[in-house]
């Protein structure tokens, strides 16, 4: 890996789409994965406690690194290194986020929008941030309606945010070494599109007979295809799936409103300063006020 000079992000994305394509892991691009890792490194935010967010990249550290929630993104990390080892200059919160939006991109989905000056944090410093109550913050996808609106409700997003942004599980799959689940939830998970809603209108779920934790599958164009409880109550709860409707019928509407919401998700807890970086430790949370 070459250096870019110093604040070239579009030279930074030219090295995140060079080292997509991974011949022998999962369906051969690490995309997916990049944008599970922007999604998990941000989802922590909490709009009470003012804690967590996508600043400081503290999936490197103790609590987020051993949280069961975030088994497997350790290989969205690895891919990453050698990038951010090429170019001191760039933060890992900077570039675990604009590797998400940039493999959204290359998979055919939306630009997104993203503005750089995250900074990463010590260990300590992740510690302060979190006071050890993150753990609990990602969804559980074993849960309902309720709780997803809870998890998402913490951190800021409406019904309509939540169901664009479950979108998002169009691309890759579910490892049973990581969450339990197994499959992919459409025919093709390395291309971004609406199939995820137009395959939750279809009524060809069948829970799974197997060991493993509750799921649906069903076989489309001779491919087996999975969906979790949360993704089922995205049709189940009547104001979750007048978005589902909408976005399967108009991909353009989906591509739109993934944008503002993944562009949202990202942004969540950064506070930059007259300097354009975002403070290690948020001032609020310094302060104890939410
Ligand atoms: Zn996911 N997600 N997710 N998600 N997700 C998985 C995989 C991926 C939930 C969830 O439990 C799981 C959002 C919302 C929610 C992606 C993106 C986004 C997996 C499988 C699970 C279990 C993990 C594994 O075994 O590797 C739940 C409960 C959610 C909300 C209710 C949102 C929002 C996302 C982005 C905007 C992506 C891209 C993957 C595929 C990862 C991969 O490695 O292929």
């Amino acid at each position: 890996m070459s250096a870019v000079k110093e604040g070239n992000f579009d030279g930074i994305r030219e090295q995140v789409r060079g080292i997509m394509k991974q011949p022998g892991y999962d369906d051969g691009s690490a995309g997916p994965v990049f944008v599970r890792l922007a999604w998990h490194a941000s989802g922590n935010f909490s709009l009470v406690e003012h804690t967590g967010g996508s600043n400081g990249a503290g999936m490197r550290f103790p609590p987020e690194s051993v949280d069961p929630a975030n088994a497997g993104l350790h290989h969205a990390i690895s891919f990453l290194l050698p990038i951010q080892a090429a170019n001191p200059w760039l933060t890992h919160s900077d570039l675990w986020t604009l590797a998400g939006i940039t493999a959204i991109e290359a998979m055919g989905g939306p630009k997104i929008p993203w503005e750089p000056g995250r900074t990463d944090y010590s260990t300590a410093e992740a510690a302060a941030d979190h006071r050890g109550d993150i753990s609990s913050r990602l969804p559980d996808g074993a849960l309902g309606a309720d709780h997803i609106r809870e998890v998402f409700g913490r951190m800021g997003f409406s019904d309509r945010e939540i169901v664009a942004l479950s979108g998002a599980h169009a691309l890759g799959r579910c490892h049973e070494d990581r969450s339990g689940y197994e499959g992919q939830w459409v025919v093709n998970p390395i291309r971004f599109s609406n199939q995820y809603f137009k395959l939750l209108l279809r009524d060809i779920w069948k829970p799974r007979e197997w060991d493993g934790p509750f799921q649906y599958e069903a076989t489309v164009a001779g491919t087996k295809l999975m969906m979790l409880p949360t993704d089922m109550a995205l049709v189940q709860d009547s104001e979750f799936k007048v978005w589902v409707e909408k976005y399967a019928a108009d991909q353009d509407l989906f591509f739109k409103d993934f944008a503002m919401a993944f562009g949202k998700l990202i942004e969540l807890g950064v506070e930059r300063d007259d300097t354009g970086f975002a403070q290690l430790v948020k001032k609020s949370a310094r302060e104890g006020k939410p």
